[in-house]
Formats: structure tokens, sequence, C-alpha cells
């Protein structure tokens, strides 16, 4: 299973030391959640924040661009360190050629997969990524609730991956019981925020391995 944690839910005081605390932990990747205030009505983390994780961390981080026209700016978090980039189709008017950038930059693209999209919407572009991110909630914050027919998506995605080979990760509201049902039902991995992870009793290592045991390692 896939756990990435995603920063934009920790302290931002110390978030050189809260990555190498989840590194320790046993985190799988770190996600990075990047707001223009336009796509979404909302700011989280900056250039500056990501480029400093990135050096900081061995492990792998994924952008999650949040962001008008995205294709702008691959270059630019590429070089600062960033392995995966997520983007949203609807965000862009050449979403073909944001995949493209992000393959230019030897970097692995992935769509994100709004709660209102349909997944027959998106079919052209399954062939062309190598991961989907489907969010729970609306995108913008952490810290709401699911919304329950993103089941359905989620079924109709699993469905797909005797055609393409997808690795689907679920965003958002991703809660050790959530977690614990669709890591039996072929979700690849999730990205913790305030359901599991942050705010929570215990250390991230606790915290960590306690969902590690209840939905899988
Ligand atoms: C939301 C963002 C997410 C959140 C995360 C929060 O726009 O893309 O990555 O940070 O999903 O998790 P939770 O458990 O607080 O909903
Ligand atoms: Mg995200």
């Amino acid at each position: 299973m896939i756990y990435s944690p995603s920063l934009m839910c920790a302290n931002f005081d110390n978030l050189k030391d809260v990555a190498l605390s989840l590194e320790a932990a046993g985190a799988s990747r770190l996600h990075l959640d990047v707001m223009d205030g336009q796509y979404v009505p909302n700011f989280a983390m900056g250039l500056g924040d990501v480029k400093s994780v990135c050096r900081t961390t061995s492990l792998m981080t994924e952008l999650h661009m949040m962001i008008k026209e995205p294709g702008r700016y691959i270059k630019l978090f590429a070089d600062a360190g960033v392995d995966i980039f997520y983007f949203h189709p609807d965000s862009a008017s050449d979403p073909m050629d944001v995949i493209k950038r992000i393959r230019k930059a030897k970097k692995s693209p992935g769509i994100v997969i709004n709660p209102e999209t349909s997944i027959e919407s998106l079919q052209e572009f399954y062939e062309q990524v190598d991961k989907v991110l489907v969010m729970g909630v609306k995108p913008g914050n952490a810290g709401h609730l699911y919304l329950p027919h993103v089941d359905k998506k989620l079924e109709k995605l699993i469905a797909l991956r005797g055609k393409y080979n997808l690795e689907i990760i679920l965003d958002g509201a991703c809660s050790v019981e959530r977690m614990k049902q669709w890591s039996k039902h072929g979700v690849d991995g999730f990205v913790l925020g305030t359901s599991a992870l942050f705010g929570h009793q215990g250390t991230f290592k606790d915290i960590l391995a306690r969902i590690k045991r209840e939905c899988g390692e």
C-alpha cells in the first residue's frame, strides 16, 4: 500500500522536521498540495516549501497541482525535485501537452478526478498517464467530509484496471475505516490528512504502524 501524508495538514513551523519524522515513521511518499487561489479558492504550499521538502527527504515527492494552466510550472517544480505530478485535466487548455511536459522532464504523470467528474469523460487520458488521484472531497481543503458518490467512481476505475496499467490513489477524507475497505478492493494507496494522521494522538510512527496493520503494509 502507498501511504502519502499530505504536508499541507502539517505544522509549517517545522516543516523539515515533519518531513524527516514522516520518513522515519515509514511513509511511502510525501504529498505536496499547491493551489493558486483561482482553480480552487485557497492557497497551500509554496514553491519554497516544496523545494525545502524535496531537499530534505529521500522519499518520492508527489505534487498535486490545483492551478490553472499547470503546464506553465512543470519545469519549475521538476527542477525543485518533484518526482510525481498530478494535475486536473479541466485546469488545462491542452491537458495532453501537460502530460508531454511531465514526460519530457522524466517525471511520472497522473490525472486527478474531481467528485463531479465522470470516469468516462477522462477515458482518453488513462493510456497516457501512470496514476489516477481520485478526490474523495471537493479539492481545496483538508478536513472535509467524504462524498459517498465517489464510491461508484472508485469501483468503475478499479474495473478498468485490466485494460490500463493505472495506480489508483484516493485523496481526501481517508479515514482508517475507508482505507481498510478500499485497500481490499484494489485501491493502491491513500493520501493521509487530518482524517487518519495529522492532529491525532500518538507519534507518526505509532499511527502509521496502526494504519499499516489495519489497512495493509
Ligand atoms: C485537498 C488536498 C488534499 C488534502 C488531504 C486532506 O484539496 O488535495 O491532499 O490535503 O486530502 O486530508 P483529510 O483527511 O483532512 O481530508
Ligand atoms: Mg491533494
